[in-house]
C-alpha cells in the first residue's frame, strides 16, 4: 500500500458531452469504456452523432461571434487561462485519479507529470495572448499596409488516448490563447478527463461555448468534426493513417488548414565514445518503456556502435527487472498497461512476426502473464531483426526496442533515417562535431543530443517530418498555427 493508492470504483465520472458550458447527456448509443489495467468496463460515453457535433460547433460559432473572447483585451484572456491552470493544479489529486483510472498512466505519473504538465502548458500558452502582433508592411508613405493576425473562429481538435490531458491541452490552450473557440473530441478509450478540464475552464471564466467536448468514435464523431464546414482549422494527434483520413475529410468540406501530430519510429543512435554507458542505457531504456512505449516520440530503434551494443543491451535487461507493472491505481506501479487488449494483441503480432523471421528476443517477447485480464506486455528487446520486418519498419506503440549495429557514422545516419517517419531522433556522443552533423542530417522534427524525451521547455516546438505530421504542437509555432492573417491597405 502507498499513500497514492485509490479505489478505481470510487472515482466519479463526468458523463456525457460538454457543450455550451454544461454537461449534455443524449440518448445516443453508449460506448463501453474499459480500464486497461483489468479490462473491466467502468463507464459509458455517448457515441456522438453528426447532429451532436453540429450542435457543439454551432454553440462554439455562436460563442465566438457573441461573447467577447476574441475581442476583449488579450491580457484578460491570459488572466482567465492562468486562472484555469491554477484550478487544474488545485484539482490535481482528483484529476490525476480520473486520468489514471481508465488510461495507461499510473497514478504516480499522472500526479507528478500529466496534471502539472497540463497546467504549465496552459500557462505557457496564456502568455502569448497579449504578445502576438501583426506587421506594418513597407508601402508608399501615403498608405498604411497592415498584416493583422486573427483567430480562425472554431478550431476542431481530435485527441489521442496515450496522454489524454497533456496532448489535448497542447491543442486547446494555443487555440484559446489566440482567441478561438474549440470543439474537441477525446479518444473514445479515454473520454472523461477532458470533460473535467472543460468544467474547470468554465469555472475559470472561459465563456460558455468557447470550449466544448464531444464524445464518440473516430469514424463517426471524429469524422463529422473534421468535415464540419463551420470549423476553421483542424488539429489532430494520432496515427498516420487516421491523420490522412482527417486531412481528406477536412478538405472535402472546403479547404482548411490542418495540424497533424502523427506516428513515429524514432532512432536512438549511440556512438562508441559515450563516456557514461550506464547513463545512456538508462536513457535508451526509458525512451522505449515509458508509458509502455505508447509515446509518439518513443525511441524504438537502438542504433548502436558495435563496441557498445552488447553492454547497453545487458544493462537494459537488468533495468527491466526493476520495473513494477501493476494497475494504474496502485501508487507503486512504474510500468504501464497497454491501452486495450486488441492493441496488446497487435504489439504481440508484430513481435511474433519478427521472431518468425529470425529475430531473437533478448528479453520479453510476450504478454505479461503475471497480471490477469489487464493488457500488459513485457519490455522487449529484439536483435537480428530482418530488414523489411514490420517490427523494424512500423510504429509498434508498445515497449519494444529493435537493436541494430553500425561501424561508422555514415552507416549510423543511414540506418537512422526512416523512409516514411521523421518524428524524433536521439544521438549520444562525446564528439560535438559528430552530434551537430547528425542534427543537420537527420530528417526528424526533433533531434535530442545526449538526452531523450520532451521536457517542460514548452518553447521548443514538437512535430514531425515526412509521414510523422504537418505543423507543430508547442512553441510559438503552435499559437501562430491558430491564427490567420488579414492584409489591409489604407490610403490616406
Ligand atoms: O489511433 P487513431 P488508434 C498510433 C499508434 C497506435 C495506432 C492506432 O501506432 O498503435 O495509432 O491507435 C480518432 N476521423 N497512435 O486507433 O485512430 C480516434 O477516435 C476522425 C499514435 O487509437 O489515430 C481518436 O480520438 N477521427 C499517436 C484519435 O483519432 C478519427 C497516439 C486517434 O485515433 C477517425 C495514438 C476518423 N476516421 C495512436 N478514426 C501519437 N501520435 O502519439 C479515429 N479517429
Amino acid at each position: 500500500m502507498t499513500a497514492l493508492d485509490f479505489d478505481p470504483a470510487g472515482v466519479a465520472l463526468p458523463l456525457g458531452h460538454y457543450i455550451d458550458g454544461a454537461r449534455v447527456e443524449t440518448a445516443e448509443d453508449a460506448i463501453p469504456v474499459r480500464r486497461p489495467s483489468d479490462s473491466a468496463v467502468y463507464g459509458h460515453v455517448p457515441d456522438g452523432s453528426a447532429d451532436t457535433v453540429d450542435r457543439a460547433v454551432s454553440a462554439a460559432a455562436r460563442a465566438f461571434a457573441r461573447s467577447d473572447w476574441a475581442s476583449r483585451p488579450p491580457r484578460d484572456r491570459a488572466r482567465v487561462l492562468r486562472r484555469w491552470a491554477d484550478l487544474v493544479d488545485a484539482d490535481a489529486p482528483a484529476l490525476a485519479r480520473l486520468e489514471a483510472v481508465g488510461s495507461t498512466r499510473p497514478i504516480k505519473d499522472a500526479l507528478a507529470w500529466d496534471v502539472p504538465f497540463t497546467a504549465e502548458g496552459i500557462r505557457f500558452f496564456a502568455e502569448f495572448a497579449d504578445k502576438l502582433g501583426g506587421e506594418v508592411a513597407a508601402t508608399r508613405t501615403d498608405q498604411l499596409g497592415l498584416v493583422i493576425a486573427e483567430p480562425y473562429g472554431v478550431v476542431g481538435a481530435i485527441a489521442p488516448w496515450n496522454f489524454p490531458l497533456v496532448m489535448a491541452s497542447w491543442k486547446i490552450a494555443p487555440a484559446l490563447a489566440a482567441g478561438n473557440a474549440v470543439v474537441i473530441k477525446p479518444s473514445e478509450m479515454t473520454p472523461f478527463s477532458l470533460v473535467r478540464l472543460a468544467e474547470l475552464a468554465s469555472q475559470a471564466g472561459v465563456p460558455p461555448g468557447i470550449f466544448n467536448v464531444v464524445q464518440g468514435q473516430g469514424r463517426t464523431a471524429g469524422d463529422a468534426l473534421a468535415r464540419h464546414p463551420g470549423i476553421g482549422k483542424v488539429t489532430f494527434t494520432g496515427s498516420t493513417r487516421t491523420g490522412i483520413a482527417v486531412m481528406r475529410a477536412a478538405a472535402e468540406s472546403g479547404p482548411k488548414p490542418v495540424t497533424l501530430e502523427l506516428g513515429g519510429k524514432s532512432p536512438q543512435v549511440v556512438f562508441g565514445d559515450v563516456p557514461d554507458r550506464d547513463a545512456v542505457a538508462r536513457t535508451v531504456f526509458g525512451a522505449f518503456t515509458g508509458n509502455a512505449g505508447q509515446v509518439c516520440v518513443a525511441g524504438s530503434r537502438l542504433i548502436a556502435h558495435r563496441s557498445v551494443a552488447d553492454e547497453l543491451v545487458e544493462r537494459m535487461a537488468e533495468l527491466a527487472k526493476a520495473l513494477k507493472p501493476g494497475p494504474t491505481w496502485d501508487g507503486s506501479t512504474t510500468f504501464s498497461p497497454i491501452i486495450s487488449t486488441p492493441q496488446a494483441d497487435r504489439v504481440d503480432g508484430l513481435v511474433r512476426g519478427a521472431l518468425r523471421a529470425g529475430a531473437e528476443a533478448v528479453i520479453g517477447g510476450r504478454r505479461l502473464a503475471a497480471i490477469q485480464d489487464g493488457a500488459f506486455y513485457e519490455p522487449t528487446i529484439l536483435r537480428n531483426v530482418a530488414p523489411g520486418t514490420e517490427a523494424l519498419d512500423e510504429e509498434v506503440f508498445g515497449p519494444v526496442l529493435t537493436v541494430q549495429t553500425f561501424e561508422d557514422e555514415e552507416e549510423a545516419l543511414a540506418l537512422a533515417d526512416h523512409p516514411s517517419y521523421g518524428l524524433a531522433a536521439g544521438v549520444h556522443t562525446a564528439d560535438l562535431g559528430r552530434a551537430m552533423r547528425a542534427v543537420r542530417r537527420l530528417k526528424a522534427g526533433t533531434v535530442w543530443v545526449n538526452r531523450y524525451g520532451r521536457t517542460a521547455d514548452f518553447v521548443i516546438p514538437t512535430g514531425g517530418y515526412k509521414g510523422s505530421g504537418i505543423g507543430k504542437d508547442l512553441g510559438r509555432q503552435a499559437v501562430e498555427a491558430n491564427l490567420r492573417h488579414k492584409s489591409a491597405l489604407v490610403a490616406f
